[in-house]
């Protein structure tokens, strides 16, 4: 396929950027996410990494943030936890003025839904869920090929669906999330070790990873009972992590068969926001 250009994928704890070509991701370069930063800053960072990958003013640039993007292209955090600084933010009106005309912002996980849904483990289903597990819990559902998406750019953030486990307030204000539960700050937190990485690292907290996966086992299911869901794909850090889709399968294949869907891995690895972020930014055109 034919697909070229750049994306930038700005998460809750790593920003990547990439060289894409031939549909594929050529070059990719990446760092710790400032959590803290405001626009100006998360732009600086963006164009940094762009720099190192021969970016020029005008390229078609993709651009996928954690986040909520709504239809005027202001980007807002919606677990305010996450980043910190990132409200009403007017990101693609700074994008364009910064890199040219031929650039598109877009929450990531809507973008991995559809770079999974055209060209990676969602391809032949109609009705496709993308979940990322990660620094929070995000996603993007994709129904008959086409985006779910809503002026607010809050479509598809299932993380904030509540889940009969929960027990904390998340970010978001809301209590008891799947985010709360599944998420990777959240189960950091549960643990009291500094990320998620560490909790994986101490192999002492098998008890918080079974939780996660129990309500995101629960959130498959329910969804799948609202959207009749034919298959659903993991990504992120944790979704990906050694196990923990076969926790997720464990506990969905205790729900009644009629509620049950096929649960894959991110067909595109950790690539699918980048992907997903530049077919975006080409769909404008
Ligand atoms: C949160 C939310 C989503 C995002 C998801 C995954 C914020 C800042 N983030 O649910 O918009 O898609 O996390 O994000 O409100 P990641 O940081 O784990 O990649």
């Amino acid at each position: 396929m034919s697909l070229a250009g750049f994306a930038v994928d700005l998460g809750g704890t790593k920003i990547a950027a990439a060289r894409i070509e031939a549909g594929r991701v050529a070059a990719r370069v990446q760092d710790r996410t400032d959590a803290g930063a405001g626009l100006d800053a998360q732009l600086a960072g963006m164009a940094r990494l762009l720099a190192s990958l021969d970016y020029r003013s005008g390229d078609p640039l993709g651009v996928a943030v954690a986040g909520r993007v709504d239809r005027d292209g202001n980007w807002h955090a919606v677990n305010a936890r996450t980043l910190r600084a990132i409200a009403a933010a007017p990101l693609g009106t700074r994008l364009a003025q910064r890199f040219g005309e031929n650039t598109r912002a877009i929450n990531d996980a809507a973008a991995a839904a559809i770079a999974e849904a055209r060209i990676g483990a969602g391809q032949g289903a109609r009705n496709f869920a993308y979940l990322t597990v990660s620094t929070g819990v995000g996603g993007g559902i994709v129904l008959d090929g086409k985006l779910v998406e809503s002026a607010n750019g809050l479509a598809g953030h299932v993380g904030f669906v509540s889940s009969p486990k929960g027990a904390r307030r998340c970010g978001s204000g809301r209590m008891g999330t799947v985010e709360s539960i599944a998420g990777g700050n959240a189960i950091a937190m549960a643990a009291g070790l500094p990320d998620a990485r560490a909790v994986f690292e101490s192999g002492k907290h098998d008890d918080l990873i079974d939780l996660a996966a129990a309500s995101i086992a629960t959130l498959i299911t329910d969804l799948t009972a609202i959207l009749g869901l034919d298959r659903v794909a993991i990504g992120g850090s944790i979704g990906l992590a050694p196990g923990f889709i076969d926790k997720v399968k464990a506990q969905a294949a205790a729900e009644p068969a009629l509620f049950q869907t096929a649960i894959v891995p991110a067909g595109l690895s950790h690539d699918s926001g980048l992907l997903g972020a530049l077919l975006h930014c080409l769909d404008k055109t």
